[in-house]
């Protein structure tokens, strides 16, 4: 018989060490730990952590509370000041994150940098906005009086993150409830703690610079708990914890939010996306093809904001789905730390049984399916490559109204433009959306009260990519939180309604007298 190569496996583990080093984190905080890290380029194992237990979590949160008590009083520019330190460290150790990124989640490259410059700008957005935090001065009916309203801080701000986007996340919602005044504890991904081990260093950095220049930060303004589902429901009963911004499934969304509500506390929930692309007859098919490539395949489908339907008009069917079959037959699969690669690995064995469920349900569905089968298993045995597949589906049903988290496009022709948005519209997500048209009408319709009815509805590029300016969100089960820009900050803060009289007379409001 004849003899094969040997299969080089990339030393992962080595780099990983070396990436840490350089960001100054002592070993003994990634070795000998209780929760083993691999990552998903290889599947080997490249660290070990530390966890926190459930009294550990407890003493943070009452740690944040005493900061948080401190940090409302520091002037929210001095705040700002400190988030403006963050992201100096952020952009002096953007390669080194970024490559960390890509290998505890598999992204490529110019992803995982991506993601560092997506970090890097929401602290410059919240530096800015640590001098706009303002509430409106309204007339009142009375004479001689002011009506104002101030936004306050909320206390402690519980952040848990997923990991697709590892860092990112974090950094939309502390950078943000910091500049508000708010302390944050972060229960990252299980998937992912060395990223937040990371970049919580790099934001010890930002601090001890800030405390050199003769400011003061309270102890506990930040805690990072690396930990599992015990550490984050501290985070979710603990009266102490005033915000509780949550990133994941809907299922734990399910979980999450009642118990926010039964203690009222405030919820940020960014859960499950079902993102869809409607192509219209008159749709620039070379810009189209493009942005539904990026969109439905980029980061191995991993995206909450990933492409998953896609809705092509009978009249251009035949002209886009055989070239999109033959892009995703084409597209780069492999190690994403390699030149070149467009699609990187699953992030586990489970997600790739998800993915096999999917497909084998779209089969009995109805669909046809092009891809879908293991990539690269001979050089990486256990990693999780695929190759991205395009399913042409009879009708929207079964799994094209659930979101698995993987490349699967699921595409169908339509006909008619209110059915294409009934149908658009019609699964329980509502994250984000895209439509491709140049005809004016159409487009405005899409973006209008009768169109989508997600919280990102875009025209000519595709759902996923978002830019941190805007405000981050969706309806229906992705949990109708909003995130990063616009006036997201006001679910960080409480706001007072002040009525001030400055007159000697007690004139009450509606004309209502009450004379002693
Ligand atoms: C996510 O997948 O959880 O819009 C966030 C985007 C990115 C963020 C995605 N800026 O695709």
């Amino acid at each position: 018989t004849q003899m094969t190569a040997p299969k080089i496996v990339p030393m992962i583990q080595g780099e990983t060490d070396t990436l840490l080093q350089s960001l100054g984190i002592p070993r003994d905080h990634y070795t000998g730990g209780a929760m083993a890290v691999h990552s998903p380029i290889t599947g080997e194992e490249i660290a070990k952590v530390h966890t926190a237990t459930p009294m550990e979590a407890k003493k943070a949160v009452e740690a944040g509370h005493q900061a948080f008590l401190a940090w409302r009083e520091v002037p929210a520019p001095k705040r700002g000041e400190l988030v403006r330190l963050l992201g100096e460290e952020l952009r002096a150790h953007k390669a080194a994150l970024g490559r960390l990124v890509s290998i505890e989640v598999g992204k490529i490259e110019s992803e995982g940098l991506g993601e560092v410059q997506e970090m890097i700008d929401i602290c410059d957005y919240a530096v800015g906005l640590s001098r706009q935090i303002f509430g409106l001065t309204i007339a009142t009916e009375r004479p001689n009086h002011r009506m104002m309203e101030t936004w306050h801080p909320l206390g402690v701000t519980g952040i848990i993150t997923a990991f697709n986007f590892p860092v990112a996340v974090w950094s939309w919602n502390a950078a943000v409830a910091l500049v508000c005044g708010n302390s944050c504890i972060w229960k990252p991904s299980e998937k992912t703690p060395l990223t937040a081990i990371a970049t919580t260093a790099l934001f010890e950095r930002a601090v001890a610079r800030f405390t050199e220049a003769g400011n003061t930060v309270p102890d506990g303004l930040m805690a990072l708990l690396v930990g599992d589902r015990a550490v984050g429901e501290i985070l979710v009963d603990h009266p102490k914890v005033a915000v509780l911004s949550a990133t994941g499934s809907t299922a734990m969304g399910k979980a999450v939010a009642p118990k926010l509500a039964a203690r009222f506390a405030r919820a940020i929930l960014e859960l499950g996306g079902n993102n869809a692309g409607i192509v219209c007859p008159s749709a620039d098919l070379d810009l189209t093809l493009r942005a539904v490539a990026f969109a439905a395949m980029g980061t191995a489908g991993q995206r909450c904001t990933s492409l998953r339907r896609l809705f092509v008009h009978a009249s251009v069917y035949d002209k886009l789905v055989p070239r999109l079959i033959k892009a995703y037959g084409s597209v780069n699969i492999g190690n994403p730390l390699q030149a070149g690669t467009l699609i990187g690995p699953l992030i586990d064995h489970h997600a790739y049984q998800g993915m096999e469920r999917a497909l084998n349900a779209a089969k009995a569905a109805g669909g046809t399916v092009h891809g879908g089968a293991r990539a690269d298993s001979d050089t990486f045995p256990n990693a999780y490559y695929v190759h991205p597949a395009l399913v042409e589906m009879p009708k929207q049903t079964g799994p094209v109204e659930q979101e698995t988290f993987a490349p699967i496009l699921y595409v169908m022709k339509y006909e008619n433009f209110d059915d294409v948005v009934a149908l658009h519209n019609g699964v329980p997500q509502g994250l984000s959306s895209s439509i491709f048209t140049r005809d004016l009408g159409e487009a405005e319709r899409f973006l209008s009260v009768a169109g989508s009815d997600c919280g990102i509805a875009n025209v000519n590029i595709g759902p996923s990519g978002a830019e941190i300016g805007g405000a981050f969100g969706g309806e229906k089960e992705t949990g109708g939180g909003r995130e990063a820009g616009s006036d997201s900050w006001k679910a960080y803060m409480r706001r007072a309604t002040n009525t001030i009289n400055y007159g000697k007379q007690l004139p009450l409001a509606q004309g209502v007298k009450f004379d002693v």
